[in-house]
């Protein structure tokens, strides 16, 4: 197979609007699968990467990692996929030999995160260019390209009637925020869940307590047009922390009569991932933070917090392997459990993939889905 021209959105620097442009893109190597992308989400971790605050962040790059797409190509040695078949890039993939994936503890394969991290192929170069000049992939996915190269250990087969311009958002955002709530947390019937950030993730936090049976749900944002949508989906109560001229976790905790059971921080700011913490519960209250924070940053509360059995922890995807466990979302997900489409509040070609940033950074849209 001979590389192909592709459509792709490069972001060329930091800060900068991506650029639409046709790039070259190399044909898969051993252990890699070409994909047509049939539909994207945009994240808030696009926007992170793209603003420059990212360490990792690398330029020029394809960014995107909540795909949906189309196996074109195999290469060499791929056994577990055929052209043809649906799948969900993972930008943590499962290889299932790696200490990690062989732990049973966590979701973080290893296996390719030092390449990955670097926007690489696990061989050490990229598959994409433009006039000879190598551009970066981006958490091994790179979905805003019409076709990307993806190694097959990152790969979720899914159902082929599963609608890939809906499920794609399983890729990263409704994933994450369910599986925080089921794996990372594990909150129980009745619990008094805090969900700080009502974006993509944070509305998937609440589909999750609800599911799992929580009592009180408390979403808080600073963005009131969210209000309407987390009661859909399952949020007791609305806070807005500029109502209150006293800290949001010393309202929390007169709420909830000392404090919440579980916090979830789905903003990515140090400041709120404390507050979050510490309208946890003495003695048992839990706070997942899933928020990403930028270069430098640091998160600080006082030792007595946590000797006092307030416990932090963090969560990335969810906690979801995704090979093995992903196509069980995407069947939950078709079997009616919970709904996508009041995620998808605009939809748009990957001509205007811009105004998706616009968009999100207006506090307008929950998720903007790119469709080839
Ligand atoms: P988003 O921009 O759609 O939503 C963020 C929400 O936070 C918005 O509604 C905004 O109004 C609200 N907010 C901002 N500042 C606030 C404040 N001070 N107090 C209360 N609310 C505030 O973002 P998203 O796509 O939902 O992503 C949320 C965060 O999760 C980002 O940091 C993203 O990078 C991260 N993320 C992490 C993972 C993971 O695996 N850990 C996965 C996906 C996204
Ligand atoms: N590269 C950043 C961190 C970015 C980050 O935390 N990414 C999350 C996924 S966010 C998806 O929207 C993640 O999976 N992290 C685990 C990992 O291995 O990257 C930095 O700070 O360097
Ligand atoms: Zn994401
Ligand atoms: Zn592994």
């Amino acid at each position: 197979m001979n590389s192909i021209k592709t459509r792709a959105a490069v972001a060329w620097e930091a800060g900068k609007p991506l650029s639409i442009e046709e790039v070259e893109l190399m044909p898969p190597q051993k252990g890699e699968v070409l994909v047509r992308i049939v539909a994207t989400g945009v994240c808030h971790t696009d926007a992170f990467t793209l603003s420059g605050e990212d360490p990792e962040g690398i330029f020029p790059a394809i960014l995107g990692h909540e795909g949906a797409g189309i196996v074109e190509a195999l290469g060499e040695g791929v056994t577990t996929l055929a052209v043809g078949d649906h799948v969900i890039p993972l930008y943590t993939p499962e290889c299932g030999e790696c200490k990690f994936c062989k732990s049973g503890k966590t979701n973080l394969c290893q296996a390719i995160r030092a390449t990955q991290g670097k926007g690489l192929m696990p061989d050490g170069t990229s598959r994409f260019s433009k006039n000879g000049q190598p551009i970066y992939h981006y958490m091994g996915t790179s979905t805003f390209a019409e076709h990307t190269v993806v190694p097959e250990i990152a790969l979720a087969k899914i159902p082929k009637d599963a609608p890939l311009e809906k499920v794609c958002l399983l890729g990263c955002g409704v994933t994450t925020g369910m599986g925080a709530v089921s794996n990372a947390a594990k909150v129980q019937p009745g619990d008094t869940v805090a969900v700080f950030g009502l974006g993509g993730i944070g509305l998937s936090v609440l589909i999750g307590a609800r599911m799992a049976g929580a009592g009180r749900i408390i979403a808080i944002d600073i963005n009131e047009d969210k209000f309407d949508t987390a009661k859909q989906l399952g949020a007791t109560d609305t806070v807005n922390p500029k109502a209150f001229d006293k800290p949001i976790q010393e309202v929390i905790v007169e709420m909830t009569d000392g404090g919440v059971d579980y916090s979830f921080e789905c903003i990515g700011n140090v400041h709120v991932m404390r507050s979050a913490l510490e309208c946890c519960h003495k003695g048992w209250g839990e706070s997942v933070i899933i928020g990403v924070a930028g270069a430098g940053q640091e998160i600080s509360t006082r030792p007595f917090q946590l000797v006092t059995g307030r416990v932090w922890r963090g969560t990335a995807f969810g906690g979801v392997k995704g090979r093995s466990q992903l196509p069980d979302y995407v069947q939950r997900y078709m079997d009616g459990e919970f709904e996508l489409d009041t995620f998808i509040t605009h939809t748009m070609p990957l001509e205007d993939i811009n105004k998706a940033f616009d968009l999100m950074h207006e506090g307008k849209s929950i998720r903007s889905v790119i469709h080839y």
